[in-house]
């Protein structure tokens, strides 16, 4: 019988909690009142905000020189459903996981849909891989998938994200997500704009291939692994090829696929004015695609961020629906910890965005009172909303302290003693 973290434990640690908890609660539901803020108004919001996790992220990641693996790690995606399912138990912030083919690959995708809804998760976009050779395969992606100059490498492109939206279908999910690592290293290598037209010729036969309710998501990242050109290396490329494959084709930001210091929010607003947002990878960095702890670097960034979500979304009414997603790689933490306390964050800069007077900082932007401006928005990521996050996780039946609850459960033992090391295991991102 497989251990997990019974509800009763939680019960337990909570009621340990409960007392600091509440007391800390109404003190900020008196601070906030006297701002004019309804605190069960954002909690209830705050409950109500989710993310998914990556079935890849459970494993420990790696850099490009080796990887470091932890005890315990999941040895397929059964075990990566159940570390999931750990993280959603305790945070109550992340009901859904996002799958990638072909690391997710089982014989039954029935069977796997049954045991996800039996741990209380559902899927979330479905992400294809032609960055990476499989066992076997005919042609190489080594000089890119979508947009290669050999129509049979494209070709098999295109088959394997079709692949992926009918295993997405027996999933549930109504989403792909398409990244290509397609460039080049050298000046001259490559014909940029042929290589963008081949992309977009490929991209309509995988559009074509959506079921009506689905929408592809396009993730532009600006370098890595090609070092010189890549084809969709910026929001400006992803916004174009969203523009020309229709409707159902949208612009994902994975925040840390941009040149240092970009203004990310910015993109963000042009998205929206667009309609073009699909949703986020979440994660921070420091130099590049560094794939950190969400809000480990720069948490006003990402609190920025979500400034404007919370702004689109008052603007835009509830069809404003973006879809959200931690993309990180956990290298010197325990996965499962990491992507709570990474779930936990986005959470809190979401609750920090809510607290933001709009109405006060629209008419200080009217009068062009840069000052008084940037104090109304920054009134909001100074306040501490612990309390907040705490309150909508117990309400939610999670952990008040997802973390300490974690620990203190002994899941990660448990797991080292029932999942043998396997040869071959690979439950890293690159
Ligand atoms: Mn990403």
């Amino acid at each position: 019988m497989a251990f997990s973290i019974s509800d009763a434990f939680v019960a337990e640690r909570n009621a340990a909690d409960a007392g600091a908890l509440a007391e800390d609660y109404a003190a900020l539901g008196r601070s906030l009142a006297r701002r004019g803020i309804d605190i069960e108004a954002i909690t209830t919001e705050v409950a109500a905000f989710a993310v998914a996790v990556p079935t890849w992220g459970v494993g420990t990641g790696g850099t490009r020189f080796a990887r470091f693996p932890g005890p315990g790690e999941p040895r397929g995606i059964f075990d990566k459903l159940e570390d999931c399912a750990v993280i959603n138990q305790l945070t109550r912030a992340t009901p859904t996981v996002s799958p990638h083919f072909p690391w997710d690959v089982v014989s039954d995708y029935g069977e796997l849909k049954g045991l996800a809804s039996s741990l209380g998760l559902g899927f979330d976009a479905v992400n294809s891989n032609t960055f990476q050779d499989q066992a076997g395969q005919a042609v190489s992606y080594k000089f890119g998938s979508l947009s290669h100059t050999d129509k049979a490498v494209r070709d098999l492109a295109v088959a394997h994200n079709v692949e992926c939206i009918e295993i997405g279908r027996k999933l549930g999910s109504t989403a792909l997500t398409v990244w290509i690592a397609d460039g080049s290293n050298f000046a001259g290598q490559s014909n940029l704009s042929r290589a963008f037209d081949r992309y977009i010729d490929a991209m309509k036969q995988v559009c074509a291939a959506l079921p009506a309710d689905w929408q592809v998501f396009l993730e532009h990242k600006f370098y890595e692994p090609a070092f010189y050109s890549t084809v969709i290396a910026d929001w400006g490329s992803s916004f174009a090829a969203a523009t020309e494959l229709g409707p159902q084709a949208k612009c994902l930001v994975d925040l840390g696929h941009h040149a240092p210091n970009v203004n990310i929010e910015q993109i963000v607003a042009r998205l929206v004015r667009y309609g073009k947002l699909a949703g986020f990878h979440f994660n921070d960095s420091k130099y590049g695609d560094d794939d950190l702890d969400s809000g480990s670097v720069d948490p006003f960034r990402l609190f920025l961020v979500f400034n404007e979500l919370v702004d689109a979304a008052r603007s835009k009414g509830p069809g404003f629906a973006p879809a959200y997603m931690i993309d990180q790689s956990h290298n010197v933490t325990d996965p499962i910890e990491s992507l709570m306390q990474s779930a936990i964050e986005l959470q809190r800069s979401y609750a920090q965005a809510l607290l933001v007077d709009r109405k006060a900082l629209e008419a200080a932007q009217e009068a062009n009172d840069a000052l008084f401006a940037h104090r109304t928005l920054k009134a909001g990521f100074v306040t501490d909303v612990s309390p907040i996050l705490g309150e909508a996780r117990r309400r939610s039946g999670g952990a008040i302290d997802p973390l300490g609850t974690y620990r203190a459960s002994g899941y990660r033992a448990h797991k080292t003693k029932e999942r043998p090391p396997v040869e071959g295991s690979r439950s890293g991102i690159v």
